[in-house]
């Protein structure tokens, strides 16, 4: 009987991990930057090794495509994640996801079998989003969500333009994003929260996603000394910024979770009033109308502390998503085959954005989630056992065998 490559597959989730480490066992590789470079060679030169057709598209997503005469332009059974990580991350985000995806098809490919589908392992470009506005753009990109050009243009929080940085690592492929057309998509990942683990579950079948909203918000006041200004004379750029996250706290009802990620004051000077203040909001909800009701009582919000402060706020859209409920028939085998390995399962949301909602615009979709120790992501103690990453694997394993299976 055929089965993954354990070992191979976790030397690969431990070796990758390794790239963009600092000293404390923290790992930062932003899309595009010379660790994403190195992460993204390492992987290109293990998808090689498994005898993979590689495909680099206009926005950088690398693809190892395995397919036949007798499948060859059919659409085909896709899986992968991202590479890309946040700051100071954890090594199993998006990673395990794409590596698991290429030791199925390289297991599947070792073993001889013909599938009626060609499959496809994809490593899409600046999931997380830290460094460029949207996140998960290779997919949205992929997807047709925004042409490789506009893309190209995105300029960085570092002020980088996405287009040259893709040029600079030698990532700037020529395929057209989509040109691997998917029949079903589905990605495998860490849960990044505390359900499966608290739980006792084994392994989760994602069947929606959250909405998520991001917004930069600047607020302009007047800058001024701290020690001689009465309080009435002050238009405190910081302390309205303090007001809109203790603001945002309180949309915190209804499923509706809000983030302040960023903050950055001006001049920064201990004794002086900050004459503009700039922050993020990153609001989610599974129901789209209640995030936009949470957007629009900050937007509301927002006005009102214009006037009662006497502050000028504008707000950029970095990036937005709707809410998506994955394909049941696919959840309904992440199911089958969960039983099939005597894993205790449940159905579960995901709480991360991913790039399965983006795929899911093009295919049938839906992801299987591991347990994540503790729920900790985007932190270098982010953790899943290797039993778990195995176990998860071999669903994905048989996920995809049966999905190839359709004629
Ligand atoms: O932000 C997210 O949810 C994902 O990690 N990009
Ligand atoms: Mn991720
Ligand atoms: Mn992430």
């Amino acid at each position: 009987m055929t089965a993954i490559n354990a070992k191979r597959l976790i030397n690969h989730i431990n070796e990758l991990g390794k790239i963009g480490i600092d000293s404390q066992g923290r790992r930062t590789r932003l899309a595009l930057d010379d660790s994403d470079k190195l992460a993204r060679d390492k992987l290109v030169q293990w998808m090689r090794e498994a005898g993979l057709r590689i495909i680099i598209d206009k926005i950088g997503n690398i693809i190892a495509l395995w397919e036949n005469d007798s499948n060859k332009n059919k659409p085909a059974v896709m899986t992968g994640s991202h590479i890309d990580t946040v700051i100071n991350a954890g090594q199993f985000d998006g990673c395990y996801g794409v590596l698991a995806g290429l030791e199925v098809i390289q297991t599947l490919k070792e073993s001889n079998k013909i599938f009626p589908r060609p499959l496809a392992a994809a490593a899409f470009t600046n999931e997380e989003g830290v460094r460029y506005s949207p996140d998960m753009l290779g997919s949205l990109v992929y997807a047709g969500g925004m042409t490789p050009e506009q893309a190209h243009k995105i300029i960085g929080v570092d002020k980088t333009i996405l287009g040259e940085e893709l040029a600079r690592i030698n990532y700037l492929g020529t395929s057209e994003p989509g040109c691997i057309k998917p029949h079903a998509f589905i990605e495998l990942h860490i849960e990044q929260g505390p359900i499966l683990d608290s739980q006792n579950y084994d392994i989760g079948a994602v069947e929606n996603l959250q909405g998520i909203s991001w917004q930069k918000i600047i607020i302009e006041g007047v800058q001024n000394h701290a020690g001689t200004t009465p309080i009435l004379y002050r238009q405190d750029a910081g302390l309205a910024a303090a007001k809109i996250i203790t603001f945002m706290r309180t949309l915190c009802e209804n499923n509706t979770l809000a983030t302040a990620g960023c903050i950055e004051f001006q001049p920064n000077a201990i004794n002086v009033i900050p004459s503009k203040a700039i922050l993020t909001a990153d609001l989610r909800n599974p129901d789209e109308n209640l995030l936009c009701e949470s957007e629009n009582k900050l937007a509301n919000f927002i006005s009102q502390l214009e006037k009662t402060d006497r502050v000028k706020i504008s707000v950029e859209r970095l990036s937005r998503f709707k809410p998506v409920i994955f394909d049941s028939k696919i959840v309904g085998l992440v199911e089958k085959f969960s039983a099939k390995y005597n894993l205790k399962c449940r159905r579960i949301t995901s709480g991360a954005g991913q790039d399965a909602q983006n795929m899911a615009l093009m295919c049938p979709t839906a992801m299987i989630f591991a347990p994540s120790k503790d729920g900790i992501s985007h932190n270098p103690r982010e953790f899943t056992s290797e039993k778990d990453l195995i176990s998860c694997t071999n669903v994905l394993f048989d996920v995809i065998q049966e999905l190839a299976k359709e004629a």
